[in-house]
């Protein structure tokens, strides 16, 4: 692992978030080393893109915005009325051009930390699950289950924070991204199907 990459991201983060998304950062890169060493993925992978995810996140709409369109990134009807969605696109545009890294698998699990997507690889997975259980996540109804369930089955807890996350954005009002809608559709059937031996 190349200690000055991380120390240099460590320093960017540090310099362009507020101190709580900062320690939120530290939790996930923590937690998503910890999943990694649970589950068999490749530990630096998992701390890089933990340091990664939300390194956009503090961005103004406007510079985000820019930074699509500098690096040819599409933004969806959602995304430009919910511009806090596109923060895991610009995070990966930042991490690939900014930091020079070039692992696909890291810059899919910075891009889609946010929604998920349907068939994620265990990388993603891994960071998508680190964001919402990291020690530092405010206290949500039904948490400490699901941080159990993560040192145990991964596509379980994905489809767990799925449903968690929709249900409350639909409490909300809140619009749902079609990705994040897939993601979930995706998941159910992958579970469903596997507990009727289906797959
Ligand atoms: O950046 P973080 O706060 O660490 O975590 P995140 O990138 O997962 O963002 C969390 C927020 O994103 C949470 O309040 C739920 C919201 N979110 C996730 N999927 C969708 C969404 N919001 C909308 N409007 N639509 C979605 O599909
Ligand atoms: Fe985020
Ligand atoms: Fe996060």
């Amino acid at each position: 692992m190349d200690d000055e990459l991380l120390q240099q991201i460590n320093k960017y983060v540090k310099n362009h978030v507020d101190e709580k998304r900062y320690v939120h950062t530290l939790g996930v890169a923590y937690t998503a080393c910890a999943l990694a060493m649970c589950h068999g993925a490749n530990i630096q992978d998992a701390k890089l893109a933990g340091f990664l995810h939300d390194s956009a996140k503090c961005m103004t709409t406007e510079k985000k915005i820019h930074k699509c369109e500098k690096y040819q990134i599409k933004i969806t009807k959602v995304e430009r009325d919910n511009p806090f969605l596109l923060h895991g696109k610009v995070g990966a545009c930042l991490s690939k051009y900014k930091f020079g890294i070039e692992n696909e698998d890291i810059l899919n699990a910075v891009t889609y930390h946010t929604t998920g997507r349907p068939g994620m690889s265990m990388l993603e997975k891994i960071i998508y699950i680190a964001d919402y259980i990291e020690p530092n996540r405010n206290q949500i109804p039904g948490l400490d289950e699901v941080r159990a369930l993560a040192f145990k089955n991964l596509d379980a807890t994905v489809l767990k924070i799925l449903e968690n996350t929709l249900n409350y954005l639909k409490e909300k009002g809140a619009v749902i991204d079609a990705m994040s809608q897939e993601t979930y559709e995706y998941y159910k059937k992958l579970m469903t199907d596997r507990k009727d031996g289906i797959i």
